[in-house]
């Protein structure tokens, strides 16, 4: 075995997420690279997902660590990732690293993944995906939002929007430029009342779902028609966080499950709306399955809360032809082994897949990588603010490279 990729040494740290909440940020020490990666948190988690932190919280994760999980790891080869991963699992012990923390156990994952990276002085999306020339994802950012990601907006989670542009920089200053615009007119319409920005900088403002919808369409048509570039529409209804009992709440009321079908449906075909994410209850995969049997041809329907990362999931909504496509977050699964198998399982169906941030981020890009080596369709994450920016700006730079 070749000595320079044994971990010499791991070390973990508590730093702050984009909304000022604690996480963890781990190093793991190659006797030529360190490699660090911190972990991002959910707001609308996956009841499936993997717990971010112990009962206890963040504090209790940096206890075990160093109370047991340094010795363990210290001396493991960087080059087997498989290996080091199931060894978290084995330390962990449960099924959703409820014992250690699934963010510990990312950021570890991927810390060592980026360790070994360096040492073999290549970047991360090469390591992460092999040597084949992948397409760079286009950003899907949201412009609009509401859910549990801010108080008072829509009831649907995110509106967001993905132009098609040649290169990353022309996809997000326009993407960027639709966001703009979209703030001038809410500004416009709430002349004397401040409007505000939820967790992931989309404008957030006390407006329906329907006059988001038509804004959203509104502005990306102008922008369009100015550039010359083609701009997908997406949604993410994010459908558990209002799913009360067995009604769609929505503030002008509820809808039945055939109903929110149908509602989900006329995104695509009366709407035009190409990316469709989480229209259901995460339970309810053949209602899911309706709603790709019915505009799967001409959208992706794409499964979030549905799946969370978990290739056992995917595997399931495949059988039943749930959906054709699937988001990605590490942070659901815990590690970057299981989150390729999932991608994998995805991948070998034919499904599409897009990388996720979380609605609390911290600056790590590694997302920009995975995207890359997991041939993503789309990266969604954001279109403005740094923690965001710290990935689409990562694009221009991977993008320079290919
Ligand atoms: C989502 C994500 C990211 P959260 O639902 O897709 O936008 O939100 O990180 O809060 O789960
Ligand atoms: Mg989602």
């Amino acid at each position: 075995m070749n000595d320079d990729f044994i971990v010499q040494d791991a070390r973990v740290r508590i730093v702050l997420d984009s909304r000022g909440n604690k996480t963890i940020e781990a190093d793991i020490i190659l006797p030529y690279s360190t490699g660090t990666c911190s972990a991002p948190a959910g707001a609308s988690t996956g009841e499936t997902e993997a717990q971010a932190f112990p009962k206890k919280g963040v504090e209790e994760s940096v206890r075990i660590f160093n109370s047991t999980i340094r010795k363990k790891i210290i001396g493991v080869n960087a080059l087997n990732q498989r290996n080091f991963d199931g060894l978290l699992r084995e330390i962990d012990g449960s099924d959703n690293f409820s014992n250690i923390g699934g963010n510990l156990a990312t950021a570890l994952s991927l810390a060592l993944a980026k360790a070994a990276a360096g040492s073999l002085g290549i970047p991360l999306y090469r390591y992460a995906g092999g040597f084949l020339k992948g397409d760079i994802p286009k950003p899907m950012g949201n412009v609009i939002g509401g859910g549990k990601h801010t108080k008072n907006g829509t009831t649907i989670q995110e509106f967001l929007v993905s132009t098609q542009g040649k290169t990353m920089l022309e996809c997000i200053s326009l993407n960027a430029e639709i966001h703009k615009r979209i703030g001038i007119r809410l500004r416009e319409r709430f002349k004397n009342q401040s409007i505000g920005v939820g967790d992931e900088r989309a404008w957030t403002a006390s407006i329906s779902d329907e006059e988001a919808i038509d804004l959203v369409k509104e502005v990306s048509k102008e922008v369009e028609k100015e550039s010359g570039v083609k701009v997908l529409l997406g949604v993410d209804f994010a459908a558990s966080s209002f799913f009360e009992g067995k009604k769609y709440v929505y503030r002008r009321g509820s809808l039945s499950r055939d109903e929110q079908i149908d509602y989900a449906c006329s995104f695509s075909k009366s709407h035009g709306f190409y990316f469709i994410e989480d229209p259901m209850d995460e339970h309810d995969f053949e209602g899911f399955a309706e709603i790709t049997r019915k505009v799967g041809d001409r959208s992706v329907i794409v499964g979030d809360d549905l799946y969370t990362t978990n290739a056992e999931r995917i595997a399931r909504g495949i059988e039943m032809k749930a959906t054709n496509a699937v988001l990605i977050k590490v942070n659901q699964i815990g590690t970057l082994s299981d989150t390729w198998k999932a991608v994998r399982t995805a991948s070998e169906a034919g499904w599409k897949n897009t990388i996720s941030h979380r609605s609390g981020e911290t600056t790590d890009d590694f997302i920009a990588h995975l995207g890359i080596a997991f041939r993503s369709q789309f990266i969604k994450t954001g279109t403005i603010g740094g923690e965001r920016l710290a990935k689409l700006n990562e694009l221009i730079r991977i993008e320079e490279e290919l």
